[in-house]
């Protein structure tokens, strides 16, 4: 505690010191969700993210979550320094969609317009229409929906189905999971529905279309946490991240938050979702980089000229 105590002061130090300002995902620790908050930066969902490093006057952007958030924060703001914790901070949906094969996939498809998530690399980015985040893709696909628009998505299927099933877009989707949200199980989640039987049931669209068939809402992680604040159950049972957790109990300390359950019935670890990449975000991690200087972002000029436009096109958007 001493230590976390010690550690903490130092990195608001060198916070100060290097004019810099710590943006935190839901998903990362409590610690530097609390730090994030104390020091003036901000803990939010990816769409959020984006928007709040453009408002800073902060010459330093430092970014606890995984590469494409930094890379984003860098795309947005090239006059400033943007650090992670760790650049190796990936994800599995990044890394399911490799540049070069994207590329050839969107050229035998040139009368579509591509969407892409996020959760992709500047250089996907660079080959898009327009980036959307899971806060915002609906509505934007809808849009396109509505201009009879034939849509390339990428890279997260199921996200990619359910937004096909709520907008009858049509949409090729390309096959990519997240490894934290594939993992929920829907026989072991209607086995705890059953013993909770009062309870909301909350989930991320990453997950499985049979995790989403037991949803009462479907959303973001900022829809998730609004839920938890404003619907009157007592109860939830949240399919996300259980970084997600600290936020959420937050917002409703009276609350019971249920884990939705990552392994098969009659399995004892029910508790996993947890994405290894956050976690390479701590706040050892973060001292080293503002420390050394390690770990910043730097994105290919030529690149960051075209995949500026689309992810401006979902900020324009979502105003
Ligand atoms: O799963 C992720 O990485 C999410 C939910 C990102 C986001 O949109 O905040
Ligand atoms: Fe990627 Fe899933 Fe981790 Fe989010 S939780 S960063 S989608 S692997």
């Amino acid at each position: 505690r001493e230590e976390k105590e010690a550690l903490v002061a130092k990195i608001k130090e060198q916070l100060r010191r290097q004019n810099a300002v710590l943006v935190a995902h839901y998903y990362t620790s409590s610690d530097l969700q609390e730090l994030a908050e104390e020091t003036g930066g901000c803990v939010a969902d990816s769409l959020e993210m984006a928007r709040f490093g453009s408002h800073q006057d902060a010459r330093t952007l430092v970014v606890a979550g995984v590469r494409f958030m930094g890379e984003t924060a860098k795309i947005l703001n090239p006059e400033k320094r943007v650090l992670m914790p760790d650049t190796r901070a990936t994800c599995s949906l990044d890394e399911a969609c490799p540049a070069e094969s994207f590329a050839e996939f969107c050229d035998q498809h040139p009368d579509h317009t591509v969407v892409v998530y996020a959760n992709t690399s500047a250089r996907v980015k660079a080959r898009s229409d327009w980036v959307v985040t899971s806060a915002i893709a609906l509505p934007i696909v809808r849009h396109l929906a509505e201009r009879g628009e034939k849509i390339i998505w990428a890279p997260d299927k199921h996200l990619g189905r359910y937004i096909q099933d709520q907008t009858g877009a049509e949409m090729i989707l390309w096959p990519g999971t997240c490894v934290v949200h594939e993992e929920f199980k829907a026989v072991a989640l209607k086995r705890i529905l059953r013993l909770h039987p009062e309870a909301a049931v909350l989930v991320h669209p990453e997950s499985p279309a049979e995790i989403i068939a037991l949803a009462d809402v479907v959303g973001s992680t900022t829809a998730l946490i609004k839920a938890v604040a404003s619907m009157p159950h007592r109860e939830f049972i949240v399919a996300t991240d259980k970084g997600i957790f600290h936020k959420m109990q937050q917002v409703a300390p009276d609350k019971t938050l249920i884990e939705a359950p990552t392994l098969g019935v009659g399995a004892t670890c029910q508790a996993c979702a947890e994405c290894p990449w956050m976690g390479m975000n701590s706040l050892q991690s973060l001292l080293h980089v503002l420390e050394t200087g390690e770990h910043e972002i730097h994105v290919d000029p030529e690149i960051r000229e075209k995949a500026v436009l689309p992810i401006r096109r979902m900020l324009d958007f979502a105003e």
